[in-house]
């Protein structure tokens, strides 16, 4: 039996690759000194494509346009906004993405990025290595106590973030477009009605124009001087421009941030300040969780192959028999 044709735009974990390269004939287009070319060539035969996040290029209607034979787009990432969904359902391209595997690891992340911002930890930690400390203790830092936390988007990893931050005996709020049925924790109908009402903001929502620039300068004035925004969603989530300017002039107090805009591009402005806490999009990036990542990018695959259909299809592209 013939292997089917996989596109791959980017390169993922070997051990990720490995696995496609037992199941499929894998184009690595990036490998090719001509990308652009190498791709037309191989076009026709493509049935399926292995997503990176850090792919260079959308999924989208150009790309499309250029693979007849396309079946299946395989995303590495619960987040699918490299994809344009809506497109590949209306040509009858199945798009899936890697929900759930990674919820506890982004939870844990997004605790640890709290409180490092809150506590300062990785002030405190340059602050020991610069020999800061044999001249005078390191200034105390704001609290998690008696903080109210606004969870913008409950959903999986919403929700793990809101388990977790029970134990630390917090109020915990959630904003979203629906009201969820079985948690108690208090729903906020609109966001800026609950940035004034807590002074903690955690992003977890999808990212993409649905979500754009949520996040502005009107919410974060309703957060106020006291307030810290967490950002693991996606930079499109937080008007930068308007976050900087409310850092600055002191609108809000802090913020802890693994998404930005122009990944992996940050601005200055952000990596000049100290007081913020800024990662290079590591939420996800554990090897565990990572290589169960890939495990489920390459299963999509190998169940749609073999008839069997996907595994975790996308809402804007349902499994039908
Ligand atoms: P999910 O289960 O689909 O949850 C998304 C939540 O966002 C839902 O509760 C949804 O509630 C809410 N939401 C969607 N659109 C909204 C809007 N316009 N306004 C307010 N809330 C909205 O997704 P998940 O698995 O938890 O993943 C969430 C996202 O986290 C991913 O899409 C990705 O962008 C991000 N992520 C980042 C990292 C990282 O490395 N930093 C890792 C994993 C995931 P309603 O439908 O009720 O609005
Ligand atoms: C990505 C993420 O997989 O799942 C998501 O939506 O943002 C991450 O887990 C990461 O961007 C991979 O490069």
């Amino acid at each position: 039996m013939t292997r089917p044709d996989v596109l791959m735009l980017a390169p993922m974990l070997p051990a990720t690759m490995d696995k496609l390269d037992e199941a499929f004939t894998v184009h690595r287009i990036w490998e090719a000194s001509d990308p652009d070319a190498a791709l037309r060539e191989v076009a026709p035969r493509i049935r399926g494509i292995a997503l990176s996040t850090s792919s260079p290029r959308r999924a989208d209607t150009a790309l499309f346009d250029l693979l007849p034979n396309l079946e299946i787009i395989s995303g590495f990432g619960v987040g699918y906004d490299n994809v344009d969904a809506r497109e590949a359902g209306e040509r009858g391209v199945i798009v899936t993405n890697t929900p759930d595997v990674l919820n506890d690891e982004v939870a844990d992340l997004a605790i640890g990025l709290l409180i490092a911002t809150l506590r300062q930890i990785p002030q405190s930690d340059r602050y020991l290595r610069a020999g800061r400390w044999l001249e005078k203790p390191f200034p105390l830092s704001a609290t998690l106590r008696e903080r109210k936390i606004g969870i913008i988007g409950l959903g999986r990893i919403g929700k793990a973030i809101a388990q977790r931050l029970e134990g630390f005996g917090v109020h915990i709020a959630y904003h979203g477009r629906t009201r969820q049925d079985g948690v108690t924790y208090a729903y906020h109908p609109t966001l800026i009605g609950m940035a004034e009402a807590v002074d903690v903001l955690i992003a977890i929502t999808p990212g993409g124009a649905g979500t754009r620039h949520l996040v502005n300068a009107d919410v974060l004035r309703a957060l106020g001087p006291q307030g810290v925004l967490i950002n693991v969603a996606r930079g499109s989530v937080v008007d930068e421009r308007a976050l900087i300017e409310a850092l600055k002039s002191g609108t809000i107090l802090t913020a802890g941030l693994d998404v930005f805009d122009d990944e992996p591009r940050v601005p200055q402005e952000l990596i000049d300040m100290d007081h913020v806490v800024l990662l290079p999009h590591v939420a996800s990036a554990s090897v565990h969780t990572r290589n169960g990542m890939g495990q489920l990018l390459v299963d999509n695959l190998t169940s749609w192959f073999a008839g069997k259909g996907p595994v975790t299809p996308v809402p804007e592209t349902p499994w039908k028999k």
